[in-house]
């Protein structure tokens, strides 16, 4: 299989984020991507380029203008005022107050933000830009004919709405990829997002449309981040009614459960009968992950793999979280290698 990887990820390494009344070192770190290019190596899954660049126009087709112009300059705002430290917000539009947009950094960053999960530091926008095209240029592959393709991001994607960054994502690469299907003439696209995190902005991208299916298994929001949006109720509005749909899973869930739900899944993307798909691929459901609830163990993820392969589609791997580093490479590319053993394409 084919593997995207740009070392501009580098460029994005926040400090510190809030955790538990903590202020810890970020979890979503450079070495976790480095990690899962060793292992991409020493299992020799295939050749590893670099992103071709598509420029913003793809970007733009997800994410709004103002969003994207305001992304792109944040950080020489914030030196201007004399600041070096990781730039967060701390204020939110929440109920009761009005949505506006202020003219001010901190204002702005508020609205264009969820959560304080996603530090913007001196390479943030660079990386950012270089994960989407690390997906474009995946999803290109694919569109010219391979099978499968991994694009290694980093950092992930699937928290990040149109005009939202937060927990940990800022431009969301999986749903780039897929409105890039789109707008190469693929007619249904669904994506399959298995990181323990409901993919909130992969949701709210698609979520009132019927050309690209939006399928998530995930830690319960009831109990887990993001809290405010993945339940199972979610099913898209107007034309996109009934093509999203959310498998949340209780805290504890090992592989007998967590298997039912990708059937689930699986049977539904067959009904749809989906060109091409999209997996974002959150490794964080294992059971070592320092921030999450599953209990997924290494070998399980050969037989995700291997299932997402009986669907007999063309799939883009978008990677997302995970954040027990040691395992990360093994997870991430035992999906991949489970993939390529019952693919006979
Ligand atoms: C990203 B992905 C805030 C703590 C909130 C955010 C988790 C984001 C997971 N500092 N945690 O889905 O793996
Ligand atoms: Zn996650």
């Amino acid at each position: 299989m084919l593997t995207i990887y740009s070392d501009d990820h580098h460029l994005h390494h926040g400090r510190c984020e809030l955790m538990d009344g903590q202020l810890l070192p970020c979890f979503e770190m450079p070495s976790r991507a480095d990690h899962i290019l060793q292992r991409v190596h020493s299992r020799k899954l295939g050749a590893v380029q670099p992103p071709k660049d598509f420029g913003r126009e793809p970007i733009l087709r997800v994410h709004d203008a103002a969003y994207l112009a305001f992304f792109e300059g944040a950080w020489d705002r914030w030196t201007a005022h004399g600041r070096d430290g990781d730039l967060l917000p701390y204020t939110w539009p929440a109920r009761t107050l009005r949505a506006v947009i202020p003219t001010s950094l901190h204002g702005q960053l508020g609205y264009y933000s969820f959560d304080g999960g996603a530090p913007i530091t001196a390479g943030t926008w660079q990386a950012a830009y270089s994960a989407a095209q690390v997906a474009l240029t995946a999803q290109a592959a694919i569109q010219n004919g391979a099978h499968s393709a991994f694009a290694l991001c980093r950092p992930p994607g699937h928290h990040a709405a149109s005009d939202l960054m937060g927990g940990y994502c800022y431009l969301n690469n999986a749903a780039i990829a897929a409105q890039a299907f789109i707008d190469q003439g693929r007619r249904k696209v669904a994506i399959l997002d298995v990181d323990y995190h409901h993919g909130n902005g992969t949701q709210s991208i698609f979520y009132t449309r019927n050309d690209v299916l939006f399928t998530s298994i995930h830690g319960h929001p009831e109990a887990e981040f993001p809290f405010f949006l993945g339940y199972e109720d979610e099913r898209g509005e107007g034309a996109g009614e009934g093509f999203n749909i959310n498998y949340p899973l209780a805290a504890g869930s090992a592989w007998d459960r967590w298997s039912e739900a990708l059937e689930l899944a699986c049977v539904e993307i067959e009904r749809y009968d989906a060109d091409v798909i999209v997996v974002s691929l959150g490794v964080d459901t294992f059971k070592n992950d320092p921030i999450s609830q599953f209990k997924l163990d290494s070998p399980d993820y050969l037989r995700m793999g291997e299932r997402i392969a009986g669907l007999g589609k063309p799939t883009l791997f978008v990677m997302e979280g995970g954040y027990a580093v040691e395992e990360i490479g093994i997870n991430a590319v035992n999906v991949l290698e489970g993939f390529e053993s019952r693919s006979d394409v």
